[in-house]
């Protein structure tokens, strides 16, 4: 029996030790260019020509076609998408999962709407890889997964967001709050995996404090913890040393955006994917 995990590029994962694995790119567009959120598109320099570019900007999901070549030959696929809420990847991997059944009846698929993004479904994947090589059954895996999810979250935050509200994606007055200088905007994914403002820091330094606060209100404990940054290796580093100094031992990875994540969190943007008790 072969099992495979799937992502959508949102989850800023390209490989995945000892499992099987394929993250399929959504894409960033830009008047003529195209940025495909794969491990050759170098997100810097997108960043730079976004940051110049005066057009319109916009992103788009995988299509069916993409999601059933990422599922190809494996006997059991475990896909997990970006929130259902704000993007098309979740339908799209839905009709590849059923179409998949259709053409090869003995084969599984399950997929997973994260109603997050980023390290949170790092963490889902994560978990299925762990049960796979404990050589758990298909439906053992969907069940303890779609367990675990209720014990995950997402916190962010972010400096800009231009191109959320630009895509509509957030109100306009929720962006409006981190269209301040200097205002980080932090929240949460919300339960129907929308963004929730839930709080606000001026500068930096403040917003370490914000987010250990929000991590506690949430419920974490102490558990793993995968931050994903954008140009904000210090941000990172620093939330890592305050969780650390709380929780010695947990167990923190600190990895750099994609190119779909970088797009919409900007410049500084920090995601958080955690575990809570
Ligand atoms: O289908 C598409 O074109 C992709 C649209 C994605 C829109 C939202 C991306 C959000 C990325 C921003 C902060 C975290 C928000 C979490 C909300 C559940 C990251």
């Amino acid at each position: 029996m072969s099992s495979k995990i799937v992502l959508d590029s949102s989850g800023n994962l390209h490989c995945f030790e000892n499992v099987d694995f394929v993250s399929v790119p959504l894409k960033i567009l830009a008047g003529d260019r195209e940025f495909v959120d794969d491990e050759k598109n170098d997100v810097q320099e997108m960043v730079r020509f976004l940051g110049e570019y005066k057009g319109k900007t916009s992103t788009s999901c995988p299509g069916v076609g993409e999601f059933l070549d990422a599922f190809a030959e494996a006997d059991n696929v475990y896909c997990v998408t970006i929130t259902s809420n704000l993007s098309g990847s979740y339908n799209a991997a839905e009709v590849a999962a059923r179409t998949y059944q259709e053409q090869h009846p003995e084969r599984k698929v399950h997929v997973f709407d994260s109603l997050s993004t980023g390290g949170e479904m790092a963490l889902l994947a994560e978990k299925i890889a762990e049960l796979i090589l404990k050589n758990t059954s298909f439906e053992s895996i969907v069940e303890q997964v779609k367990a675990y999810q209720q014990k995950t979250r997402l916190l962010f935050s972010l400096e800009s967001l231009h191109n959320l509200a630009n895509n509509g994606r957030v109100p306009n007055a929720v962006a409006a709050i981190a269209g301040m200088l200097g205002i980080r905007l932090v929240g949460k994914a919300s339960e129907v995996g929308t963004l929730q403002p839930i709080g606000k820091a001026r500068g930096e330094k403040k917003l370490i404090p914000e987010l250990m606060k929000h991590l506690s209100a949430s419920g974490y404990c102490g558990g793993k913890v995968r931050i994903d940054h954008c140009s904000n290796p210090d941000a990172a580093g620093k939330l890592r040393e305050a969780i650390l100094e709380q929780f010695p031992g947990a167990d923190i990875r600190i990895g750099e955006n994609g190119a779909l994540c970088s797009f919409y969190a900007e410049k500084g943007g920090l995601l958080i994917g955690f575990e809570i008790a």
